[in-house]
């Protein structure tokens, strides 16, 4: 009975001991989440998807936003079936309109034949995500050409209180906060001062679980292109002092590595659209299932997030192109990650498939020793480690004997939450991960190997 009771009391000291050895800064809870999603959706949509703009001037009558046969249950189905696992909406882009009645701002849907005024698309949304197992976010663009303030000190205050009216709970929980830092020029033809210790805030106050994004986070980083590729390395750490979003981001090829030894723990989201531009034009096709499968090589598989913009179309639908090709990229994932070689392999806690499963070394440069349960021709291997006690691991090499020699199939430099490498083909049954250079002894959740043949 005694040991019975003593077990929970043994099981969070474990939990203590194994969390105080954490190196650097670390993810919070929020931001270890959502790097585990990987793989979310980017919708714009907007009076843009009408007018075939990507940036509307701000004056378009409201009564273009026009829907036909609008079905976010449709969205939703479409992004879990493709494998994501949340949504992040455009609720105002750059030229002003809100899809939702928002009170601060008459250019809304409140002011549209849609619907008699009475739609809300975040409402849909958001109920659909939470039919379909989806976390919810939104884009809400500072940058605003509609709103006559523009340009002054009244507008910070009423793009807080523009928050408020979406984050303050009426549409649940909001994952993600995406904050673009584009600042041009409103209908006034003056630029704005953002109050950005104001947004954060309201962020903070109304959604403490929101990562917020910008290009210098505070919760992730833009990863510098939106060509949806990170470097192959990609440290999640930055140092943001004297930077902010926008033109006062640090250069591009910083943000797409991040800093080595960077204060603050934010880690890298490539956002990407499926088709040339952000929003739906009926001259545009989306790009193949191979291409998303290289995009995903070179950001999932170099420490980042992966956010896909797949825009609806007018009438409020994902269209079947992308549907289609969505289906393809998923099934092209599971062929090619379908058989890890590894499993069963020792150490099994590094091969048992659980991230929260992890083996901590003692020396900066170990190395991981895998006997297969019999030779395997494989050409890829994916390597995690458990970010809650931060990021080590700056070089490695992956050895396999083969013909009983060692050589070297591949060489990288960081892992982060996940580094997935293609190696020279080789049939083995003897496989090294060699750390060459780490800032502290490595703490490893996953190693696995595949043939990878699409
Ligand atoms: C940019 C915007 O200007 C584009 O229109 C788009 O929304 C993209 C995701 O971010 O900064």
């Amino acid at each position: 009975m005694k040991v019975i009771h003593l077990l929970p009391v043994l099981v969070i000291l474990c939990g203590c001991m194994r969390n105080s050895g954490a190196y650097g800064p670390v993810p919070t809870r929020s931001q270890t989440e959502w790097q585990l999603m990987e793989y979310n959706m980017f919708c714009h949509f907007g009076p843009n998807t009408f007018s075939g703009q990507e940036w509307g001037s701000g004056s378009e009558p409201e009564d273009l936003f026009c829907p036909a046969d609008l079905d976010c249950r449709q969205w939703a189905r479409t992004a879990r079936d493709a494998g994501m696992k949340g949504i992040i909406i455009t609720a105002k882009h750059h030229d002003g309109f809100c899809l939702w009645p928002n009170p601060e701002s008459a250019h809304s849907v409140a002011s549209c034949s849609w619907r008699d005024g009475a739609g809300d698309v975040l409402r849909e949304l958001s109920d659909a995500c939470a039919e379909y197992g989806l976390k919810f976010g939104v884009y809400i663009s500072p940058w605003d050409r509609n709103d006559p303030s523009y340009g002054t000190p009244e507008y910070n205050g009423k793009y807080a209180r523009t928050l408020r009216s979406v984050l303050d709970g009426r549409y649940g929980t909001v994952f993600e906060q995406w904050f673009d830092g584009a600042c041009g020029e409103g209908p006034g033809g003056k630029r704005q001062v953002y109050d950005w210790d104001l947004f954060h805030r309201t962020v903070m106050e109304l959604q403490p679980g929101a990562v917020m994004f910008s290009d210098v986070g505070p919760g992730c980083r833009w990863v510098g292109n939106e060509r949806g590729r990170a470097a192959e390395t990609n440290w999640s750490r930055l140092d943001t002092a004297g930077f902010t979003p926008g033109t006062g981001a640090p250069p591009v090829d910083t943000l797409q590595s991040g800093n080595v030894y960077g204060t603050a723990w934010i880690p890298a989201e490539a956002d990407v659209s499926i088709r040339p531009g952000w929003f739906w034009k009926e001259s545009e096709s989306p790009k193949s299932a191979r291409e998303l499968m290289q995009i995903w090589l070179d950001s999932v598989g170099r420490n980042s997030l992966l956010l896909l913009n797949v825009p609806p179309d007018t009438r409020g639908r994902i269209s079947a192109a992308d549907s289609l090709v969505l289906m393809d990229f998923r099934a092209l994932r599971e062929k090619a990650f379908a058989e890890n070689l590894a499993s069963g392999a020792r150490p099994a806690v590094l091969t048992d498939g659980r991230y929260d499963s992890f083996r901590p070394y003692s020396v900066k440069t170990p190395v991981v020793d895998l006997r297969l349960q019999c030779s395997r021709l494989l050409n890829c291997v994916v390597l995690q480690e458990y970010i809650p006690m931060g990021q080590r691991v700056a070089a490695f090499e992956v050895q396999a004997k083969s013909g009983g020699v060692w050589k070297t199939v591949a060489s990288g430099t960081t892992i982060g939450y996940k580094r997935i490498l293609l190696t020279d083909p080789v049939k083995t049954d003897r496989v090294r991960i060699r750390v060459t250079s780490s800032l502290a002894p490595p703490v490893l959740s996953e190693v696995a190997l595949y043939y990878y043949e699409i």
